[in-house]
């Protein structure tokens, strides 16, 4: 591995000198630090999303296993090939049976996404192409929140409903245990999620306790459709 790294550099390095008038001192590869990744701010205040989804959950779920999740993905990738590589690349490219990452780094990009997907202003419902979407792949936007409403409520433990979008940008709804999610290779679909629900109880425990079902309803008031409509305008 550092005999074919030595090379690359070798190689860099006559790349350089062949653009011309390159001080190799300067261009040389550094032994720079990777930056970590970082737990993304709130885009709103922690109570912003109430009544649907109280303060506490919010602080707890943000500060506490956000933060947890970021912290673990970094120290699993610390000194791996994984180090400097995009979230995405790296989801899509571990392994089942590497746990710490599969875990943590589904984690920290799952809610990443998660937090962009709730706005205090949300609700209603998608228009545009993503609208077009839902409505030709399930019929009207009312049957397509009965099916998510559904795998989100059917997911047995802790895990995500997806609304998933596939390379041709048609549209499906699946579930996933824990924090895997539809990038990952050996989850039951792949695609680019347009939109999700963690259904982790802390998620919704403290306010809702055992009413998953109440949860999943107040959700659809703080949807941010846009940000749906905006993931969904990246895969086609
Ligand atoms: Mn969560």
């Amino acid at each position: 591995m550092r005999k074919r790294q030595f090379l690359k550099q070798v190689g860099l390095l006559g790349t350089a000198s062949l653009m011309g008038g390159i001080d190799l001192a300067v261009t040389a590869p550094k032994k720079s630090p990777v930056a970590a990744f970082a737990l993304p701010s709130l885009p709103y205040g922690y109570e912003a999303l109430e009544p649907s989804i109280d303060k506490l959950t919010m602080q707890v779920h943000h500060d506490k296993h956000h933060q947890a999740y970021t912290d673990k993905l970094n120290a699993a990738i610390a000194g791996t090939k994984y180090e400097g590589m995009r979230i995405e690349h790296i989801l899509k490219t571990i392994s089942a049976n590497e746990s710490e990452i599969r875990n943590h780094g589904g984690g920290y990009y799952n809610h990443a996404l998660f937090w962009k997907w709730l706005t205090p202003n949300g609700g209603g419902k998608p228009s545009g192409k993503l609208a077009d979407a839902i409505a030709a792949q399930f019929g009207s936007f009312e049957a397509f929140q009965e099916k998510f409403g559904e795998a989100a409520a059917k997911r047995f433990g802790s895990g995500w409903a997806w609304l998933v979008a596939d390379a041709k940008g048609k549209l499906f709804i699946t579930s996933t245990p824990n924090q895997d999610n539809p990038l990952m290779g050996f989850a039951e679909a792949q695609g680019t999620p347009i939109l999700g629900l963690d259904v982790w109880e802390h998620a919704y425990y403290l306010k809702y306790q055992n009413k998953r079902a109440d949860y999943i309803a107040a959700f659809w008031q703080v949807v941010n459709w846009p940000e749906a409509a905006r993931q969904y305008s990246t895969v086609r």
